[in-house]
């Protein structure tokens, strides 16, 4: 690496400034495959599909602008520290993706090995932090649950003092723990998927789906109608709305979920720190910037409106936990939608509509699963059958009671 480094460095070709190509002035007749939803998932699906599968006769149609959605509404942290086997495995996927993407896609996208530590303030919370350590160890991820000595050497900034409404008896540590340039992560599937062929549409708004014997044969956008061979929508935010005009029900509520950096620092916070019973989350960008964030709003709402209030209750928290934090300016606060399913699982794969795929259900999850998602989905879309990996996450597990109960690996309070 080092030396492919100052290789590249001292020579003389270097690779020209990378630019996205523009929306295609008119969209196809026909594809092999639309996505509908241009954010990290959807690109990831796309750059998937023409890299692993020679699926290139591809649109991603994206009703906004590239990646401003859930994409840029983030806190851009990944880990895999979950509660079920199946979440587990899915998202240690996900990190194994994560370490190697910035030389896969040829752009930096920034990814910063911190270390996770999830606060346990209460004997219960210790309880859900031994049982996910358990769970997490089993599957060789990287968890143990540690005392305060420890807490104190990871984290010298926190306050670890007893007298407190909340002390800190312990956490799960998860090595792994990781942050991200969530705009180079898009950037670079979207990238990657157009220089295999995928066309990229911006200000494409699909505003019904054709269905005829249980398959959809035409999207209609408000640039025009297009047949397809096969169609998957990720969509975060807006899932139920797109699988409603494909005649699908899904168990989701869509609440907001709201976030905050302040002014840029020094670096002082190196791991990602996560208080379940104090409901916020926080670590330090490569910019300086504290990333902080809170419990998601308590009803349900299509809005990316930031409230006062969040700001306040989140602030009071945090200075519980780094007293410091009193001299620090908010810079910037804004809101993504969290779309919630009942067993805080996501809902992927194969539905009732014969071509018709759908990555949806990420709650507060989307951006960590951003690789994983890309290439399951592909894998699923290009073969017909659910990948592996996807399998438990199924849309009729809600008919089988067969729920995946994910909520105690919630770093977001619900
Ligand atoms: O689950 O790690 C997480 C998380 C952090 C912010 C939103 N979700």
């Amino acid at each position: 690496m080092v030396f492919a480094l100052l290789r590249y460095g001292l020579g003389r070709r270097h690779t020209p400034f990378r630019v996205l190509p523009p929306t295609p002035a008119t969209l196809k007749p026909s594809y092999d495959v639309v996505v509908i939803g241009g954010g990290g998932h959807g690109l990831a699906t796309a750059y998937y599909l023409a890299k692993d599968h020679g699926i290139t006769n591809v649109a991603v149609l994206e009703r906004g602008w590239l990646a401003g959605g859930n994409t840029a509404r983030n806190t851009a942290i990944i880990r895999s520290n979950y509660l079920t086997p199946e979440g587990v495995a899915f998202y240690d996927e996900s990190v194994r993706l994560y370490r190697r993407l910035s030389n896969d896609l040829g752009i930096n996208t920034m990814v910063s090995e911190r270390g996770h530590l999830t606060l346990a303030h209460t004997d219960a919370a210790m309880r859900t932090m031994r049982w996910r350590a358990e769970v997490n160890k089993s599957l060789k991820v990287d968890s143990e649950v540690v005392g305060p000595d420890e807490i104190a050497r990871l984290c010298p900034e926190l306050d670890l003092s007893r007298d407190k409404r909340y002390p800190i008896l312990g956490a799960l540590y998860h090595a792994p723990g990781s942050i991200a340039r969530h705009d180079a992560v898009a950037w670079g599937y979207a990238m990657g998927a157009s220089q295999r062929g995928v066309e990229i549409h911006q200000g494409t708004e699909v505003q019904s789906l054709e269905i005829e014997n249980g398959r959809i044969t035409g999207v209609v956008t408000n640039r025009g109608r297009i047949a397809c061979g096969r169609v998957v929508q990720a969509v975060a935010g807006r899932s139920s709305e797109v699988a409603r005009m494909a005649g699908l029900t899904l168990p989701i509520r869509t609440v907001p979920l709201q976030a905050c950096v302040s002014e840029p620092v020094k670096p002082v916070l190196d791991p990602i720190i996560v208080s379940g019973s104090l409901h916020v989350y926080i670590s330090q960008s490569a910019r300086g910037e504290f990333v902080m964030g809170g419990a998601t709003d308590p009803y349900a709402l299509y809005s990316s409106r930031s409230t006062f209030e969040f700001k306040e209750v989140l602030m009071a928290d945090m200075l519980e936990l780094f007293p410091f934090l009193g001299h620090a300016r908010v810079l910037r606060q804004w809101a993504g939608m969290a779309d919630m399913t009942p067993d805080f699982s996501p809902v992927m794969g194969l539905t009732p509509v014969q071509n018709y795929f759908i990555d949806s259900g990420w709650g507060t999850w989307g951006f960590k699963a951003t690789p994983v998602c890309g290439l399951t989905m592909a894998q699923t879309i290009a073969t017909g059958t659910p990948h592996p990996l996807i399998e438990g996450f199924r849309l009729d597990r809600f008919s089988r009671f067969a729920q995946l109960g994910e909520r105690g690996a919630a770093s977001v309070g619900h």
